[in-house]
């Protein structure tokens, strides 16, 4: 039943139109929403919703407000590799109000912003990017003579739905850190109530898309958690889902940057990676749209954890995360022998099941955490060396 909706609509000559405003094949346009549909985890068939939303449906005016930030989030958006994302981000959208990307200044794009609420009232999505400065009156930031405090007040007022974008709007991101001098705060915080958020410095445009994208296909909004985080995107651990947590699981880290456990792409941990304790979905995503390895972790950087408040921009570099949970991957094999004898998928699975023991998993990771592998020793030997030799 669902292929042949996608059939017809592959033959449809709105979905044709669609994808040539994209330049996109037909084909190409369908993979895509197949892939928005999936990341949402909706039902099979769902796909031919999306992408009949997409190409036939009124775009939502969006009034994106920028405050205290670097926007990234905007560049993230708009710096994919492959053409589509920002192509597709800016189609199904109707962005009427962008300081960034706007040519006009001033007064004009005031009154753009005033036309696009007058004539949206009540149906227009408020993306907030950047954290808002409360300290001394919200001082700190104004645009149009007006404080991102009294701005983001006024747009929210009619607005159908409130996205804060970036760690900064989230949560407060980097301008909030220790001592905070300009009271930055999260939009929910100046607005007394939730929103949804879409954490990360920056946010995976994915992330964003999506979210849009079921606003446009159903009028609904993702399922979010208690800190408005759409679930699709940051109910799991990056831990959970990292290409190098078979390493993890063995014991084998990289204890310094260049080392010999590095270049082989061990797990970073000991390093400080933070992705046991930061929830996102970067490492099965990844960013710009360019295939593997476009992720922290897989360019050897350790994740900050900069979704996450409290890791984050608030705990340095250097220090080891917090075991949040000790489950093993639900898709990567388990790898605890040498190689050769190593878990099968069918093991690993068997693993994943049995994973509530926790006790059990908990001692392996104990002793996997205690492990010196060869790298680990070469190294502690190298540093001994080192020191005799001083
Ligand atoms: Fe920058 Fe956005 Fe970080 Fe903040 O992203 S990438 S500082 S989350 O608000 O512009
Ligand atoms: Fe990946 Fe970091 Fe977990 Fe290691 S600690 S498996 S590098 S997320
Ligand atoms: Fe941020 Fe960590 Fe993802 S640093 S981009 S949450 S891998």
């Amino acid at each position: 039943m669902a292929n042949q909706q996608l059939i017809s609509l592959e033959l449809d000559e709105r979905i044709g139109a669609a994808a040539e405003r994209l330049s996109m094949s037909r084909r190409e346009f369908l993979q895509f929403c197949a892939a928005l549909a999936s990341t949402l985890g909706l039902a099979p068939g769902a796909d031919a919703a999306v992408a009949e939303a997409i190409a036939t449906k009124k775009r939502p005016s969006v009034i994106w407000l920028h405050f205290q930030e670097c926007t990234g989030c905007t560049e993230s958006m708009l710096r994919a590799e492959h053409p589509t994302l920002e192509r597709l981000i800016l189609d199904v959208i109707s962005l009427d109000y962008h300081e960034t990307l706007f040519a006009a200044a001033g007064h004009q794009v005031e009154a753009a912003r005033h036309q696009a609420m007058q004539e949206n009232k009540g149906k227009y999505v408020l993306v907030i990017e950047g954290a808002i400065p409360t300290r001394d009156g919200g001082v700190y930031c104004k645009i149009g003579g007006k404080t991102a405090i009294e701005l983001t007040k006024e747009c929210a007022a009619d607005a159908a739905a409130v996205i804060a974008i970036g760690s900064c709007a989230s949560w407060g991101g980097m301008p909030s850190t220790d001592p905070n001098p300009t009271g930055a705060s999260s939009v929910s915080q100046v607005l007394g109530k939730p929103v949804i958020t879409i954490p990360g410095c920056p946010p995976n445009p994915y992330n964003f898309l999506t979210t849009v994208v079921q606003y446009l296909t159903f009028g609904t909004l993702p399922t979010v958690d208690h800190l408005g985080r759409p679930k699709f995107a940051y109910s799991r651990l990056i831990h959970e889902n990292c290409e190098r947590r078979a390493h993890f699981d063995a014991g084998r880290f990289a204890m310094e940057f260049g080392d010999e456990g590095h270049r082989k792409g061990y797990c970073l941990y000991k390093l400080g990676c933070k992705g046991p304790e930061t929830y996102a979905n970067c490492s099965v995503i990844m960013f710009g749209d360019a295939g593997a390895g476009t992720w922290p972790v897989a360019c050897g950087h350790p994740c900050i954890g900069c979704t996450e408040q409290g890791v984050g921009f608030a705990k340095p570099i250097h220090a080891m995360a917090k075991m949040k949970n000790i489950e093993p991957s639900v898709f990567l094999p388990r790898i605890v022998e040498e190689k050769g004898v190593g878990a099968t998928l069918g093991s690993a699975a068997v693993l994943a099941a049995v994973a509530g023991a926790a006790a059990g998993a908990g001692a392996m990771v104990a002793r996997n955490l205690g492990l010196s592998h060869k790298a680990e020793q070469m190294e502690e030997a190298k540093k001994s060396g080192e020191k005799t030799e001083v």
